[in-house]
């Protein structure tokens, strides 16, 4: 390597020698002892290997590689040694940290060609407090954003993360649960672990209704906590809560760092227990433990240093075979198979699709599914639920057969009677399986792989009629929606605006949603396509995480569109963070669907209790001007010959924008299929003084004449 290598220093730990577009870096860890080799040419990390192996390949690259060289020889296999074998990703050089960051193939900041001395490792890995080495390990993880509020129960955490600001961004929430609906909206759309953070006491407490979000639908999550001076616990000092007790139900890890030598070994266990068991892992930190040096920290007998790794790897569980055989024997048995296919279904369109074209089956999708497969396929009946379609439905009802494909939607009402139907199961956690309906067969594994499996053994059914009723069930249906999408009278209605939205979205937009008769026109009229990705907080169903989950998806997407669409209850309830889409220019586009009520509480007051509503209405806000107040552009509509253009407005803003809709109050998410019952609640909502019963009364009438048009 002489000719154009450049040797500079040889420490007492690394061994850097740089070169002109080669930079390569031999790490030979006291600690651990391991010694493993690392080159980056042309600015980008190339490979890590063993002792020898720089030199190995400097050889076979003949002395001149190029980054396109590495690429076009070695790529798949040392890429992925790349993944697990850094131990702690850092250089201290020339006074500055340099990080390689093996996950994303580069090297931070090229470290050129000057002289360079570096200090001891270990001298200075022992200066490091509790804080650095919990945000070092954090970036080991892969972690690249912190969504969170500080306080000054964390500030030695606050401290780590402005030292390498560069390298892991925190993002300033105006509310925790904020904080939290953005690491599970993150989690969400990107697969990795989100990471909140809150001061102790009211903000550990207010991250908690975000926390249970990402609970109950399975994101991977960490939530990192303050908590008051270690030797003060217990003494009911300022903002001192029992963090572990309070976040015992929600986490599936719950954990108080003791120390700053422990600090590593709860960051391993945490990320791995919130990405293996898709939760929440909790990890509190006491204040001035935050600032202890790991060289004041004393080991104990017991614990060996460095003895944990931050090598996880998701498992591609596949069933046994003679489990898929007997799931094959049920659903080969049917005549009229029905595929349910929710969240977990997700990365597995391509085998659903196939598997409903063998079969003949319509594919249901349960909300958090709703980007399983695209809603214009043949195959899909769309929704199921209070906001699904009248196909998926009907499809239900008439099932011999059901496929439930990595979903536990909640309401059983809508599934098959349990001893007319035979059903087979689908899903990663095997406790998940038989929850909602008595199936025959259950299929522990990942959907994909186990479709892949289960397909080779599925008989292509001749006989085509129930599918083929599912679609002209589904071309009524369309046109029905339709009809609905396209009223010009007024006042303007809700689904005109979702339908609008819906011409306006790029084929990859991510598009997130509240609680509320809002979720109802998302789930009806957002016909998902493309790459596009959709979320709500399906189980929870919690109100609010619309606007946070938009947020962490620009953040984690800045190329593509990120909208939320949401409603005027749940919108207000965590506003502030439009500013902080302002504070990080985070171009994201708001529709705010304003009927000024608590709609979807209003209308179940009615239907389902039959009573006069009460304790729904909402004061006005003009959120045009409240945009501008956030230093961002706002645009209403009020007409539907106005909705067009407001929202292609909205699109073409620079920065965060926002769109108002105002909508006619009065129009109902009325069930696919309205039950005999509800219509009779109705009617005893309206006898019992209903206050707005004169125009409701009429909305529904109006509809009634609509939708006969419409058929
Ligand atoms: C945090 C929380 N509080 C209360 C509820 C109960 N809830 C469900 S939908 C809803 C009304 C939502 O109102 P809005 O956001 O204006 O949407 P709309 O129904 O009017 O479309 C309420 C209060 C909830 N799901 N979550
Ligand atoms: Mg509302």
């Amino acid at each position: 390597m002489a000719d154009s290598g450049h040797a500079v220093h040889t420490g007492g730990t690394f061994r850097v020698e740089i070169y002109q577009r080669v930079h390569w870096y031999s790490l030979a860890r006291l600690n651990n002892r391991t010694h493993r080799e690392l080159l980056a040419v042309d600015g980008r990390v190339a490979f890590v290997g063993g002792a020898g192996v720089a030199d190995w390949w400097w050889k076979l690259a003949g002395g001149r590689p190029t980054w396109r060289d590495y690429m076009a020889r070695v790529e798949a296999p040392l890429v992925s040694d790349i993944q697990g074998v850094i131990a702690e990703n850092w250089l201290e050089c020339c006074g500055e940290i340099l990080t390689l960051d093996p996950r994303a193939s580069t090297v931070s900041t090229p470290i050129g060609r000057t002289a360079c001395t570096l200090r001891s490792a270990e001298a200075s890995f022992m200066a490091r407090t509790a804080a650095d080495v919990l945000v070092d390990r954090l970036l080991d993880w892969g972690v690249r954003v912190v969504f969170g509020l500080p306080g000054d129960g964390i500030n030695g955490i606050m401290e780590a993360l402005r030292t390498r600001q560069d390298h892991i961004r925190f993002v300033q929430v105006r509310h925790e649960e904020a904080a939290a609906f953005m690491a599970c909206g993150y989690a969400k759309y990107t697969g990795k672990l989100g990471v909140c953070l809150a001061t102790s006491g009211p903000g550990a407490i207010h991250l908690l209704n975000g926390l249970y979000d990402a609970k109950m639908d399975g994101a991977p999550v960490l939530a990192l906590t303050g908590q008051t001076y270690h030797d003060l616990i217990g003494t009911r000092y300022q903002q001192e809560v029992d963090l572990l007790s309070l976040f015992k139900d929600v986490a599936v890890y719950n954990q108080q760092i003791l120390g700053a030598g422990h600090v590593r070994t709860l960051v391993d266990a945490g990320c791995r227990a919130a990405l293996s068991r898709r939760g929440v892992a909790h990890i509190t930190c006491p204040v001035d433990l935050q600032e202890q040096k790991v060289s004041d920290d004393e080991r104990s007998k017991k614990s060996v240093e460095g003895h944990t790794s931050d090598v996880w790897q998701p498992p591609i569980a596949v069933p046994c075979e003679q489990d898929v055989r007997r799931a094959a024997d049920v659903l080969n048995a049917g005549t009229r198979t029905v595929i349910l296919a929710g969240q977990g279904a997700l990365g597995a369109g391509r085998e659903l699709l196939q598997l409903a074209e063998l079969l003949a089956a319509p594919i249901v999708k349960p909300l958090l599914g709703k980007a399983v497969v695209p809603d214009d396929s043949p195959f899909t009946t769309g929704g199921i639920g209070l906001l699904g379609t009248a196909p998926s439905e009907v499809a239900l009802e008439k099932a011999d057969t059901l496929l439930m494909a990595g979903t536990s939607f909640p309401y059983m009402e809508f599934l098959p009677k349990h001893d007319g139907c035979r059903g087979v199961q689908i899903d990663a956690d095997p406790a998940r399986i038989g929850l909602r309906y008595p199936v025959e067969v259950g299929l522990c594994g990942d959907t994909r792989a186990t479709l892949q499996v289960l397909l080779p053994l599925i008989r292509h059914r001749e006989d085509r009629s129930f599918l083929a009723q599912a679609q002209e069930g589904m071309r009524d249906w369309r046109e029905l929606m339709n009809t609905r999408a396209h009223r010009d009278g007024e006042p303007l209605k809700p689904q005109v605006v979702a339908a609008t939205l819906n011409d306006l979205l790029a084929d990859d937009a991510i598009i997130s949603t509240d609680s509320g008769t809002i979720t109802t026109w998302a789930a009806r009229y957002l016909q998902i396509r493309g790459r596009q990705q959709f979320s709500c907080s399906g189980n929870l169903a919690s109100m609010a995480p619309g606007l946070p989950y938009a947020i962490a998806a620009k953040i984690a997407f800045p190329e593509r569109q990120a909208v939320a669409f949401v409603g005027d209850g749940g919108f207000t309830m965590l506003m502030g963070e439009f500013a902080t889409a302002v504070k990080y220019r985070l171009p994201i586009k708001v529709v705010v669907i304003k009927n000024n009520v608590l709609g979807m509480i209003k209308w179940e007051q009615m239907v389902f209790l039959g009573n006069p509503e009460y304790g729904v209405e909402l004061e006005p806000i003009d959120f045009v001007r409240f945009a501008e107040a956030c230093g961002a552009v706002g645009f209403r509509c009020e007409r539907p010959d106005e909705v067009r253009s407001a929202l292609e407005a909205m699109m073409l803003a620079d920065g965060p924008a926002l769109c108002e809709a105002v909508v006619d109050p009065f129009e109902p998410p009325m069930p696919a299929r309205v039950k005999a019952s509800q219509a009779l609640h109705m009617a005893e909502s309206l006898a019992r003084g209903e206050p707005n019963r004169g125009r409701i009364a009429l909305t529904l009438f109006r509809d009634k004449v609509s939708d006969l048009k419409g058929r």
